[in-house]
């Protein structure tokens, strides 16, 4: 009977040790469903005390992760090791997401402060009806540059940065699009050409900019760029604002010849757990006194109308990071231009990458 007694204690003890642990282990890749949340996002785009209020006001404990590309986080999600609830991505990146059937659909009724958001950021190309995604954040891309380091010079047009004076004092953004697409609109190409002979001149364009590019690198840019590393950046413009709260000596502008329009928006990938947790936390980010604290901490443009009120007037005023409509008409959007294209891009990008070296 002691025997029985102690083979039954044996097996109680062995199978709470192995709950314990698979319990861990899917606690560690975000697996543990109702009570966690796994939010994947860019680097420094979130204030970090909002987590905590989320967690505060509903009992979930949030994963948070971090990515610094498209590409990278497509791939992550792509391969399904870890279940991430809430992504990120910008619009064409969703549109592709969204092709290969990596999205869930939203629940609007979910998500009651949707309609805190602009219209104009509603309803865009990448995504009708917004079925898929909900507006973050939103920008431009152009060129931050400190004046008092160049002579006073002036910079208008991506042609500029070319100029031998300029050397080893251009920072460039990690982005083959961004990169790619100042190539290409330095010689009056779309931001989405796929003309193979085009794509092949931008990228020697960008060869020929080698002697004055000092580095590629990815969030670090603000910290160079305030701390007068380097004259001139190829920047988001949400960093650019963010580097000339830091350094009042630098500008920021949207060359003459084009540039990106971008839009980052909130997606609930396939590989979530928590569905409903996922649209608690999207509805949350959209709170008016939410978002403005998220914008003021992270220096981007919010597409929330009820939030700009309650955030500093000289921010929400200033034309470089809130562009008139007219303005941001004629700027070009990024397009989902179909796996091959995409890859095109990305090949011709690591090699200057490493024509560099
Ligand atoms: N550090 C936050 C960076 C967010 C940049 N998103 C812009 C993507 C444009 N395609």
């Amino acid at each position: 009977m002691k025997q029985l007694v102690r083979l039954f204690l044996a097996i109680v003890i062995v199978s709470a040790l192995l709950l314990w642990g698979i319990s861990s282990l899917n606690a560690s890749q975000g697996y543990s469903g109702d009570n966690t949340l796994t939010v994947y996002n860019w680097g420094d785009y979130i204030d970090p005390e909002l987590i905590s209020q989320f967690e505060e006001e509903t009992g979930i404990s949030v994963i948070y992760e971090t990515f610094d590309s498209n590409e990278a986080m497509m791939t992550k999600i792509q391969q399904g090791g870890t279940s991430y609830d809430v992504a990120v991505p910008s619009e064409y990146t969703i549109d592709k997401m969204r092709e290969e059937g990596l999205l869930i659909p939203l629940d609007h009724n979910q998500i009651p402060n949707l309609k805190n958001i602009d219209s104009r950021f509603m309803d865009l190309p990448f995504d009708p009806g917004n079925q898929y995604s909900v507006p973050y954040f939103w920008g431009t891309v152009g060129i931050v540059y400190n004046p008092s380091m160049i002579d006073n010079r002036k910079l208008t047009s991506w042609n500029d940065l070319w100029n031998p004076a300029f050397e080893n004092e251009i920072l460039l953004i990690d982005g083959a699009r961004e990169v790619m697409g100042m190539g290409l609109n330095s010689l009056g190409y779309s931001l989405n050409d796929t003309n193979v002979d085009h794509l092949r001149a931008a990228k020697e364009k960008l060869d020929e900019l080698t002697p004055n590019v000092k580095a590629i690198v990815g969030d670090e840019i603000k910290m160079l760029m305030a701390n007068e590393e380097a004259a001139i950046g190829l920047v988001w413009s949400g960093d650019a604002s963010d580097i000339m709260y830091e350094n009042e000596n630098l500008d920021y502008v949207v060359p003459s010849e084009g540039s990106n329009l971008w839009f980052d928006s909130m997606v609930i990938p396939k590989t979530a757990k928590n569905v409903e947790g996922a649209h608690k936390f999207i509805n949350f980010m959209l709170d008016p006194e939410v978002s403005a604290q998220n914008t003021e901490w992270v220096s981007y443009s919010t597409p929330n109308k009820a939030a700009l009120p309650l955030m500093p007037e000289d921010m929400t005023s200033d034309e470089r990071f809130y562009p008139s409509e007219e303005l941001t008409k004629k700027l070009e959007v990024y397009e989902n231009l179909g796996q091959s294209n995409l890859a095109f891009y990305n090949e011709l990008f690591l090699e200057f990458k490493m024509h560099r070296k």
